[in-house]
């Protein structure tokens, strides 16, 4: 026992938190991969377990309890994982840390019984608004109110973060912020900047449109506040999935980071381009002029860089710790990664869909062909494979190393964790494609009723009951892999056998260390004043001829 240094030995207190914060994300996902399920059933009219009427609430609570809850309670975990382990050091007053948990959880509970009131006769609520719940869809208070306590305890935790960071920054003046902690930190500031969208939308315009005290509110004014928040969102999701790239895919690999400096300006530029893309969202949108879609299509294009330098650095790392264990070759290094490795393998896959991911995002970005895909189901093959695999997957792949590093003990059963983690891209390859080959024909996203049953728009590739039956084939698979990844999770928690095998709290070493980048590099405040800039570029022109011609509280523009 004393020679074990697992996270759970270094930091009791903190483990158990990252433990309460982690199965709050297990459990979010299980309950909306479940309703994925019947979502996925009921519109592909496979077995139709819900009233139609019902589908948006269903729909609602998939989304919220996927995108929002899975992945961020889980993001708090790992970036305190991530700053106190690279720190060396505990967060400064522990009943803080639980103070912003229990305020994240308090918000998910009015969340979700606002929404579960559209199902439920005895709960007097309704939420039917989306995972993009901007006007004129209106919610009840308690969903806002929810929304805004969950999002100050995200603001709290990275305070935390932040205060653990300046404490280090103290006792070691002159050393460079250690490269975890930079990730998450730099990721904070983009948050911190992008959710005053939100925090403006739901603050000034919903919850009191809700309560009652305006009658009405400008549509576009709260769509646009929504995508201002909404794009930079999806980056918070990714980047603790980055992160985990970076720091554990060499490590796993048998090797180590090909460069740190790269890796630190990768997240320099999600801080400085986060924000000022939201509008790529709203290339359709009526009263936003031509010129201020065109700024950020050229801002979304710039913020393909980053993702194309991670996938160059962290494939050039994985092909380092091949080497390193024998692997030889052009291509036959592959075969030397560690493949029977659930954590590996699960991110390695999740990488590899992300490519794919990341090119029905490159379509989506353009302004003129975005006119083909948009509102299509195409849209949601694509966040299928970025959120739904190179985040959801490399955070379930990344829990077979963590469990037992913040539990002592051994995962229940690994082969288990490597089939869990191939069912997961083998139904996501159906369900995504099929998604995306959907949206190509014109089929709608967001529908309980499509009506193409058995229409063949193209006999070589197939009917819409072809595509309906992948997507349904492949909800059925990511339904069974959530459940396969939870059993192992309960079971290595309350079954598995406490052990002193566990492998040493680390991350992976560098080749290229910070020492080869410039310090300015660390200036966050500098990026953080050019990432502001920025977003008064993008933002101020359209948010003021939005007003201008809607009205600040409605009633928007007359069609
Ligand atoms: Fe997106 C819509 C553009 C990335 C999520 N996106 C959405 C929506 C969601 C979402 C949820 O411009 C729907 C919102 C709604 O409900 O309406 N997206 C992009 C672009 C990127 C992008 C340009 N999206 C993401 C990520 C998401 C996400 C990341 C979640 C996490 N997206 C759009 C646009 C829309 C949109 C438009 C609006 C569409 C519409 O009309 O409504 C880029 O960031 C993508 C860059 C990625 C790459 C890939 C790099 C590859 C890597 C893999 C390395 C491989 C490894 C493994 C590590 C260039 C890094 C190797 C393995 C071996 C075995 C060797
Ligand atoms: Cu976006």
């Amino acid at each position: 026992m004393a020679m074990r240094n697992a996270y759970i030995d270094q930091f009791p207190e903190e483990a158990r938190v990252i433990r309460a914060a982690l199965w709050s994300s297990f459990l979010a996902l299980m309950i909306g991969g479940t309703l994925g399920l019947i979502q996925g059933l009921h519109r592909t009219n496979v077995l139709r377990f819900i009233p139609s009427q019902d589908y948006y609430t269903v729909l609602t609570a998939h989304g919220v309890l996927l995108v929002i809850t899975f992945t961020i309670f889980f993001l708090v975990g790992i970036f305190t994982w991530a700053v106190t382990t690279s720190l060396d050091r505990g967060v400064k007053d522990i009943r803080f840390t639980w103070g912003w948990y229990a305020m994240m959880s308090l918000g998910t509970l009015l969340v979700g019984v606002s929404i579960l009131g559209g199902v439920v006769d005895q709960i007097p609520m309704n939420a039917d608004v989306l995972y993009t719940f901007y006007s004129p869809f209106q919610a009840h208070p308690a969903f806002y109110v929810g929304f805004v306590l969950f999002v100050v305890g995200t603001w709290l935790a990275g305070f935390d973060w932040f205060r653990t960071w300046w404490a280090w920054k103290k006792d070691n003046p002159d050393e460079r912020i250690p490269l975890p902690t930079f990730m998450a930190l730099t990721t904070m500031l983009f948050w911190y900047l992008s959710s005053i969208g939100v925090a403006i939308s739901i603050l000034a315009f919903l919850l009191p449109w809700s309560l009652g005290i305006i009658d009405s509110v400008n549509p576009l004014l709260t769509r646009t506040l929504f995508w201002f928040f909404g794009h930079p969102v999806v980056y918070f999701w990714l980047m603790p999935a980055y992160m985990l790239w970076y720091t554990m895919l060499p490590k796993l690999s048998g090797g180590k980071l090909f460069s740190d400096p790269l890796a630190r300006v990768v997240f320099v530029l999600f801080l400085i381009l986060s924000t000022p893309v939201g509008i790529h969202h709203q290339y359709l949108d009526p009263g936003i002029a031509e010129g201020f879609k065109f700024i950020a299509m050229t801002n979304t294009m710039f913020l393909l860089l980053p993702s194309l330098l991670t996938a160059f650095t962290v494939v050039a790392s994985m092909e380092h710790g091949a080497r390193q264990r024998g692997g030889e070759g052009y291509l036959s290094w592959l075969k030397a990664l560690p493949w029977r490795d659930p954590a590996f393998t699960g991110m390695a896959l999740a990488g590899l869909m992300f490519a794919a991911g990341g090119f029905s995002g490159m379509i989506n970005a353009g302004l003129s062909i975005n006119y083909l895909v948009h509102n299509s189901w195409w849209v949601v093959g694509h966040f299928h494979l970025t959120v739904g695999t190179a985040v959801a997957l490399t955070f379930m792949a990344a829990s077979y190393w963590f469990i037992p590093q913040l539990t002592g003990k051994e995962i229940w059963n690994r082969s288990l964790g490597l089939v869990q983690v191939v069912l997961w891209f083998i139904g996501m390859t159906f369900m995504s494609n099929a998604m995306h080959r959907a949206g190509l024909f014109g089929i709608p996203r967001r529908t309980a009723e499509p009506q193409y049953e058995g229409f063949s728009f193209d006999p070589a590739v197939g009917t819409v009951a072809e595509i309906d039956a992948q997507v349904a084939l492949g909800a059925a698979l990511l339904t069974l892999s959530v459940y396969l990844f939870i059993t192992n999770m309960v079971l290595t928690t309350i079954g598995g056998s406490t052990s002193d095998a566990i492998p040493d709290n680390t991350y992976a070493g560098t080749l290229s260390g910070p020492e080869d980048s410039p310090a300015i590099i660390d200036n966050l405040k500098l990026w953080t004043s050019i990432a502001v800039v920025l977003v008064i570029i993008a933002y101020s022109l359209p948010l003021a001829s939005i007003i201008d011609a809607g009205g600040l509280f409605g009633p928007g523009i007359d069609p």
